[in-house]
């Protein structure tokens, strides 16, 4: 193998987010771009001599290049082996699972999730660890700082590979090993879900919508829902996947994928909706007439996770994102375990999954796993609410209402507003923080302010310490407002405002989210300046 070392400089901007580097697409592709970050990953964790690495992506613009540049230097690198999906495709949760079935040392994942794809849109890289996991904050520092002294990359001189077959090829000592990106996933699947039970269901008339969204899960929801599980043909729409999602926001929730949605509310709604996102780690539940927030999600799922073969036995606890709704917390109040709160970001998550504290995990980013694997998991959370739904015989409708009528309903929305300048982001937050100690006692647009913070996670695992994660309110009325900017945006800043208000048991679920929350949503408003500092109070999305 012919190794080439191309001396490069650094560029300042490769600080990973949420969940790896997301940049502009044409900011990847810009001369060195890519490399560099790729090599300074391999700096990051003590080089690839030996080792083994998954890579696959969601199928965005620029993946089947990447996917080869990635190759290269992992050859460069001394890599002894990659484990690459057939023509560079696999969703995310598919590649923490092979990472942790084959024992790899760690996965490259090239998708920028939801956000859409295309020449002039968005692409990323995340790397995962042995155990499957996103990068741990103290590793993606590492490879910020590696990104600011790096000076060269090797590479190695050789022809595209081949990723469009099934097998093994050999480039001097680095063997390519393209697999199907399916085969893996669907076996986990059937040894955590009682599938003969979900055949059934189908096999009975059940009816259903997955909306693939041109993206990573539409040939895994074919192979599992409609091949293996008997649901009709047709089940599963938008289910290939396209380098520009076929021009969408690969995005499960209402405002993107509102044909499902506006399906699901009218007449001809079948039994269950389900979408995912551009990397398949994301889902939206609907049932005929209802949308389930993921916080609900979340907390529904904890709560008839015991249904399922993988869970029979119990939960050992749940987690939470911070901005997420309190509702999964009264689950496992009720159920006698953890319940555990932690920053955004799925990697959070790893610790306490790794300890055993606990099973099930879930953000209202639309984001809910389990031990299975270490990230998010969108057709798990499918399959779960198919096995739930397969025992109970009840409709989804039928689920949710029980569910509030024991534990109460946590009203939930987030507003997002999103290309903001920086400087006004960063103006309403340090305002926003002088303001913390004086609102606990204040009355504010009708509501009282009971305790207000900026968010710390000490983790109980290793006890690390993450601190500015967001500014939580939280209202006498068992109310909660919390402010964060979004990590994984490309473009300026996100302010996102979540809205929280809790009704008990037996009060009132019937409410329109938006009216339930007026009151907190005008005090939140309020509280920041928003106006003052935005220049505008409506958001440019209302999930
Ligand atoms: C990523 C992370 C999630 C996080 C989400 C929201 O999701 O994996 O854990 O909740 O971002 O991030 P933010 O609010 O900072 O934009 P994904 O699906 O984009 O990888």
């Amino acid at each position: 193998m012919i190794i080439k070392s191309v001396a490069t400089k650094p560029y300042d901007d490769q600080k990973p987010g949420t969940s790896g580097l997301r940049k502009k697409t044409r900011v990847f592709m810009q001369p060195n771009y890519l490399e560099n970050f790729i090599q300074s990953i391999f700096n990051a964790i003590g080089g690839g001599d030996g080792k083994t690495f998954v890579i696959g992506g969601d199928g965005r613009y620029f993946n089947a290049e990447a996917i080869q540049t990635i190759i290269r230097i992992s050859g460069a690198n001394g890599a002894a082996k990659v484990i690459v999906g057939q023509n560079g495709i696999l969703s995310t949760p598919a590649v923490s699972n092979l990472i942790r079935k084959t024992g790899a040392d760690g996965g490259f994942i090239l998708s920028a999730s939801h956000n859409p794809g295309g020449i002039e849109e968005d692409f990323g890289v995340k790397f995962n660890a042995s155990n499957g996991e996103p990068a741990a904050e103290r590793l993606t520092a590492r490879m910020f700082d590696a990104t600011r002294v790096i000076e060269s990359y090797p590479i190695a001189d050789f022809e595209d590979v081949d990723l469009h077959g099934i097998g093994k090829a050999r480039r001097g000592n680095l063997e390519i090993e393209t697999v199907d990106p399916v085969a893996d996933y669907l076996s986990l699947m059937e040894r955590l879900f009682d599938f003969d039970a979900i055949r059934k269901l189908f096999a009975n008339g059940f009816s259903m919508r997955f909306d693939a969204m041109h993206a990573v899960t539409g040939p895994y929801a074919q192979a599992i829902l409609e091949d293996c599980l008997g649901a009709p043909k047709g089940t599963v729409v938008n289910g290939v996947p396209k380098p520009d999602f076929g021009g969408g926001h690969p995005d499960p929730n209402p405002t993107w994928a509102k044909p499902l949605m506006d399906l699901m509310m009218s007449d001809d709604a079948p039994d269950l909706g389900a979408a995912s996102d551009g990397d398949g780690d994301r889902n939206m539940i609907v049932g005929r007439g209802v949308y389930v927030t993921p916080s609900d999600s979340l907390a529904v799922l904890a709560a008839n996770a015991h249904l399922a073969p993988a869970y029979a036995s119990g939960l050992a606890g749940i987690a939470r994102s911070m901005p997420t709704s309190a509702a999964s917390d009264r689950v496992a109040k009720r159920l006698g375990i953890g319940a555990y709160e932690t920053p955004t970001g799925w990697k959070f998550f790893g610790n306490l999954l790794d300890a055993d504290k606990v099973t099930i995990c879930g953000e209202e980013s639309a984001g809910t796993g389990s031990t299975h694997v270490r990230e998010k998991d969108g057709l798990w959370a499918v399959l779960l609410w198919l096995n739930v739904l397969a025992k109970r015989r009840i409709s989804v409708a039928e689920i949710i209402k029980e569910h509030w009528q024991t534990y109460g309903r946590n009203y939930y929305s987030r507003l997002d507003f999103e290309a903001i300048e920086t400087e006004e982001a960063n103006s309403l937050f340090r305002e926003l923080r002088t303001r913390l100690a004086d609102l606990p006692g204040q009355n504010i647009a009708g509501v009282t302010v009971n305790a207000a913070d900026e968010f710390s996670y000490n983790d109980p695992v290793d006890g690390s310490i993450s601190s500015g994660q967001g500014i939580r309110i939280f209202f006498e009325s068992e109310g909660r407002a919390v402010f964060r900017l979004s990590g994984t945006g490309t473009q300026g800043a996100t302010l996102r405002v979540y809205l929280e208000q809790y009704e008990p048991a037996d009060g009132d679920h019937t409410l329109d989210p938006q009216a339930a929350l007026k009151a907190i949503q005008n005090a939140a408003y309020e509280i920041c300046r928003l106006e003052a500092h935005l220049g505008r109070t409506e958001p440019d999305t209302r999930t």
